[in-house]
């Protein structure tokens, strides 16, 4: 970094802190307060607001999303107007929706805070069913939707006449790149379902980092419909299109309502398949990571022989490329009795490199034996290790810098031994004994940077 860059840098960190702000806000909507008209409105008044996507606005002479004013007595938040929509009257359940991704990329542990002000007015009440949601989604780098979370901010029983803050906050999953905020209004009765939804000063934020192992016992579903994962912040592996054959079951359960649920891929005859979901963390060399999970198969369609269910830990680069080879527990298989839980558990030192660890649980299937494998109550800690050795500067005498402090240590403390697995002041090379290696290590690495 050039020193211009750094001054500029610093500069607008310190502005940061004058303004006070407790989270850096990274991105913002544009038009979040719906001011902004689209500049090119058509004559059928489509769309109907500038960086805003739209889908199921109806034509003329009633587009059923559009423009709300205070002049009007609509519901404003702040400026002079809002966003008013209601249903498309063409079919049930049919859907209109206000959409804006967030401006730049997000990755793995990304913490995006949203929030609308919403309700309804007394005139124009929502009925039979109609309802609006907002929604904070995330895709992958393929444009999948992988999950999102979904807060209703508007429906029947809403109160009337006044805005409501609905603040809701999401943790980007494994392989997330992209996030979206989305207003969806639903109708359900495309004949008698009136009613609007009044909404203004939309944010889709991202706030900060939240690294820690979510959704251990599965509870919490991805997203209620179009989404290519069950079960939120746990990434799939051998989803097959022709079955649903990873889910969220409540057929056997350790604890809560529902267990991770799945089966192999069926691809033909000894054609190995491997089906699993994951999530990882972050860690570096010399982290100790320890995974457990519940697993057990069921009396009605039990594990054929053949299929193994497995917990692994893989570790990552910066660079997302897999580190050494896979620590495997292939703890389950056909002869496990049915109905019952076992555990399986697996630890490992994070190696030289590590960036990210995955915890992996899966199935495989290695000739299209039936029989699917229930995981329940995982756990997924990440416990950091002890700082690697600095060597020439083992005792730590001055920090920084391996120089001729550290050479006195090791003079000071000559044929000290610590044993092995310790070290201490003068142990320049960390190997628990104070001697002409540590001499050696000292000049061999002379004037070096030292943590
Ligand atoms: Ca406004
Ligand atoms: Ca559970």
């Amino acid at each position: 970094m050039d020193l211009a860059h750094f001054r500029c840098t610093t500069t607008v960190a310190l502005m940061g802190l004058l303004a006070g702000a407790a989270a850096p806000a990274m991105a913002q909507l544009s038009n979040g307060s719906f001011e902004t008209p689209a500049a090119m409105q058509d004559p059928f008044m489509r769309p109907a607001f500038a960086d805003w996507t739209e889908f199921g606005n109806s034509t003329l002479p009633n587009p059923n999303i559009s423009q709300g004013a205070a002049i009007d007595g609509d519901l404003v938040q702040t400026g002079d107007f809002n966003a008013v929509v209601f249903g498309g009257f063409n079919s049930p359940f049919n859907a209109s929706v206000l959409l804006q991704p967030l401006p730049v990329p997000v990755q793995v542990d990304d913490v995006i805070d949203a929030s609308i002000w919403a309700g309804q007015l007394a005139a124009d009440p929502l009925i039979l069913g109609n309802f609006m949601v907002m929604n904070v989604e995330f895709r992958d780098a393929s444009n999948s939707f992988i999950e999102f979370v979904s807060v209703t901010i508007v429906d029947e029983f809403s109160a009337t006449d006044s805005l409501i803050e609905y603040p809701t906050q999401a943790i980007a999953p494994d392989g997330a790149t992209q996030c979206q905020v989305a207003f969806v209004f639903v109708q359900e009765d495309p004949i008698l379902g009136t009613g609007s939804a009044h909404i203004d000063d939309a944010s889709l934020e991202l706030t900060g980092v939240d690294s820690s192992f979510q959704n251990a016992s599965f509870e919490t579903e991805a997203g209620n419909c179009c989404v290519t994962r069950a079960m939120s912040q746990w990434a799939e592996i051998g989803r097959s299109t022709m079955s649903n054959n990873i889910q969220r079951s409540g057929e056997l359960v350790r604890t809560g309502l529902v267990s991770a649920f799945m089966f192999g891929q069926f691809p033909g005859p000894n054609v190995f398949n491997t089906t699993a979901i994951y999530q990882s963390q972050p860690c570096q060399e010399g982290d100790q990571v320890d995974a457990e999970v519940w697993a057990a198969h069921f009396a009605g369609d039990p594990l054929m022989a053949g299929n193994i269910g497995f917990v692994n830990l893989e570790f990552y680069d910066a660079s997302d490329m897999l580190i050494g080879s896979v620590v495997a527990n292939e703890f389950f298989d056909e002869m496990q009795p049915t109905n019952t839980w076992v555990l399986g558990q697996t630890s490992a030192v994070a190696p030289a490199g590590a960036a990210r660890v995955r915890m992996v649980c899966g199935l495989n299937q290695p000739n299209d034996g039936a029989g699917g494998i229930y995981f329940d109550d995982a756990v997924f800690a990440v416990t950091p290790g002890a700082p690697a050795c600095c060597v020439g500067n083992g005792g730590k005498e001055s920090p920084g810098q391996v120089n001729f402090a550290d050479i006195t240590a090791v003079l000071g403390n000559w044929l000290v031994d610590y044993g092995a697995g310790n070290t201490g002041p003068g142990d320049s090379n960390c190997d628990g004994l104070v001697n002409f290696a540590d001499v050696t290590a000292t000049l061999g690495n002379w004037l070096n940077a030292c943590p």
